[in-house]
């Protein structure tokens, strides 16, 4: 965006929205505040016309049915629908666009050749997949676990899986083999896709041997279907695994596709909570694709012949609603990138922008920032015109880091979407439309069609409803790619979403609005840290570390961290007679990694003889927070502690004294 920007008052710099870009934008400002009011006072009307982007088999008469009543929480869309996902990203663009691309692969090694796959040759992939998954004995309704490098075959897994009926669950590649085990017991999967290895960032991570290891804690029936990737050497179990490449050569070219009932499950993702292990967020079939799709083309201004980039990994939700399902469902190219930001160099992003004449990139505050440190000759070497627009998501960008991204890399001319969501929600609820919003660095904005955002008093619950306001962000009433329950636990979705605040969908987060009706994110409300952009609970970490037999306590929080948002700061209590050493910190490390993946590990670990409590043994986690943010001076009270002593020793020994 131009410097047209304009101070406004004390606030935010705004930047207008261009009006060449909103002359070809499919939605101007005028449009938006038309849509958006038909969309929130007549919900039924503007979702029965927008549901009609999707090929039904049997179309819905019903459109919405959702009840946030707590104990009795119901969410349905379009639920007397039929429809097969696979279907609505692949057989139905055959007519018209069989060739064009609809996957471009670039690989982690930039020697290496890009792919470009066809929506025919996408269909015949994902139709032997489906056959061979249906060879393996996977059926409809059944879970199928994915634990993939970033190649179009975790793509096509994913489709052949919906498109046979059967349910996945993504694990990221980052994650351990113990975290694996957990989700494929959790969701009592019958198969899981993997590869030999992942080669990222020039190294490999040995993904079948991680499954071996996996597997030893669950269930024998499980099979494994193995891609291969780089070819290196793997251990076989005859039996249970399965060579997915020769299986390729024997199976049929069609595969039948599911009718599925709009409210059928499409896919489970694992993500981690403010208590106890990651839950099983459940995503289902109309609604979810009706909103990425919808979401993906309208925020993104996705326009025919463009292509489109989202950095993210299909291990995330990022990955599956606009890597995945948001972009083929518009008969998209979509990007699909194997490698990370900094490999072979600084400038590897901007290269594939230019490479592949990319027009829409959208990727995470942390990656930009991490660039942003190498200076501006790595972008400023790339041929960037064929950029249109920018895209955030993952965590609030600083004003510098979206300064950068709008000078350097947008030249400028590039409009940046700063899209608030989460796992839960599917797609995009808050954020500008390009043509439309105005924007402001650092907030997300607006609303998108359907969604009404609401704040409300954190103590009292009560809706706060100037416009100008601040407290905890919750959502009244639904939108239709909203999850529809836990994973095996119900009561679970309703106690963490709808107890708290009576009525309403409560995202975690706390949020301001501005005198403009702007909403700027200021971070979870809850033990839920973000690091990189990626969600860890800090129960998690903690568990893990008390897991260890030397650790007797464990007290994890979150620090501001220059490139990783923030970054996960543990105080360790050791077991009696144990000595803290560099080792032992080494070893623990190595520990949580194990135990939860490489992105658990934390960054600072204070060894704490004692950690500050209350009388009735609570750890008090607001002085913890304020100790590791090196802001030991404002402790406010802390005569309610069992030792207040505890403290003077742990701002002695802060790790952080920046
Ligand atoms: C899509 C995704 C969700 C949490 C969310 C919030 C943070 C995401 C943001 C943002 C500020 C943005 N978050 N987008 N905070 N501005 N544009 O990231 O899902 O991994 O479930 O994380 O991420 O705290 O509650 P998920």
């Amino acid at each position: 965006m131009t410097a047209q920007a304009q101070e406004k008052g004390a606030s935010a710099p705004v930047y207008a929205p261009s009006a060449e870009f909103a002359a070809n934008a499919h939605v101007d400002a005028e449009k938006y505040a038309q849509m958006y009011e038909t969309s929130v006072k007549d919900p039924e009307a503007f979702w029965r016309e927008h549901g009609k982007r999707l090929d039904w088999i049997k179309p819905y008469t019903k459109v919405k049915n959702t009840n946030y009543s707590f104990g009795d929480v119901s969410i349905k869309w379009f639920e007397d629908g039929t429809l097969n996902v696979a279907a609505n990203c692949i057989d139905r663009h055959l007519k018209d666009r069989a060739d064009q691309t609809a996957i471009i692969f670039e690989p982690d090694n930039p020697e290496e050749d890009a792919q470009h796959i066809t929506y025919a040759e996408l269909h015949r992939r994902v139709c032997r997949m489906g056959n061979i998954l249906e060879d393996m004995g996977v059926r409809k309704g059944d879970r199928v676990v994915l634990y993939m490098p970033m190649i179009p075959e975790a793509a096509y897994a994913m489709l052949a899986c919906a498109r046979i009926g059967a349910i996945h669950s993504i694990v990221f590649a980052g994650f351990s083999p113990d975290a694996l085990g957990a989700r494929v017991n959790g969701s009592d999967a019958k198969v899981v896709i993997t590869a030999d290895y992942a080669p990222r960032g020039g190294r490999e991570t040995a993904l079948k041997s991680n499954t071996d290891q996996a597997l030893l804690h669950c269930k024998d029936s499980v099979k494994v279907l193995v891609v291969k990737r780089t070819g290196g050497q793997t251990t076989w179990i005859e039996g249970r695994d399965y060579d997915y490449n020769e299986m390729l050569l024997e199976a049929d070219d069609y595969c039948p596709v599911a009718e599925m009932r709009a409210e059928d499950p499409l896919f489970v993702l694992y993500t981690s909570g403010s208590t106890g292990q990651p839950k099983g967020v459940v995503h289902t079939t109309g609604g979810y694709l009706v909103y990425a799709a919808m979401t993906h083309q309208y925020v993104f201004d996705y326009h025919d012949g463009d292509v489109f980039w989202c950095t993210a990994d299909v291990g995330w939700v990022t990955g599956h609603s606009y890597i995945v399902y948001g972009p083929l469902a518009n008969g998209a190219t979509t990007l699909m990138f194997e490698g990370v930001p900094t490999y072979p160099d600084a400038s590897r992003f901007w290269q594939v922008c230019e490479k592949h004449k990319v027009n829409q990139f959208y990727t995470a505050p942390t990656a930009i920032r991490a660039l942003m440190a190498h200076g501006n000759e790595p972008v400023e070497k790339c041929d960037l015109s064929d950029l249109k627009l920018l895209g955030t998501v993952g965590e609030p960008i600083n004003p510098e880091a979206w300064n950068w991204y709008n000078d350097v890399v947008g030249k400028g001319k590039c409009p940046i979407v700063d899209t608030w969501w989460q796992t839960e929600t599917g797609g995009h609820l808050l954020t500008p439309l390009p043509g439309a919003t105005a924007l402001k660095p650092g907030s997300a904005t607006k609303p998108f069609f359907g969604v009404q955002p609401v704040v409300l008093d954190p103590q009292t619950g009560e809706e706060i409803t100037t416009t100008a306001a601040e407290g905890v962000l919750c959502l009244k009433d639904s939108w239709p790619g909203q999850m529809r329950t836990v994973w095996g636990d119900h009561d679970r979705f309703q106690s963490t979403y709808f107890e708290q605040y009576k009525g309403y969908y409560f995202s975690g987060d706390g949020c301001r609005r501005d005198a403009d009706g702007d909403y700027w994110i200021t971070g979870r409300v809850d033990d839920v840290i973000n690091v990189s952009g990626h969600r860890m609970g800090t129960a998690e970490v903690e568990s893990a570390l008390v897991a260890h037999a030397k650790v007797a306590e464990a007290a994890v929080v979150g620090y501001p961290h220059d490139i990783k948002g923030q970054g996960i700061y543990a105080y360790v209590t050791l077991m009696n007679g144990i000595e803290p050493t560099d080792e032992l910190r080494k070893e623990l490390e190595t520990w949580v990694r194990s135990e939860i993946g490489p992105i658990a590990k934390p960054d600072l670990l204070q060894w704490s003889p004692g950690l500050p409590k209350t009388r009735s043994g609570k750890i008090m986690r607001r002085i913890l927070r304020k100790i590791a943010e090196n802001d030991y001076g404002s402790l406010g009270d802390t005569s309610t502690l069992a030792d207040p002593s505890v403290v003077d020793d742990l701002i002695e020994n802060r790790m952080n004294k920046g």
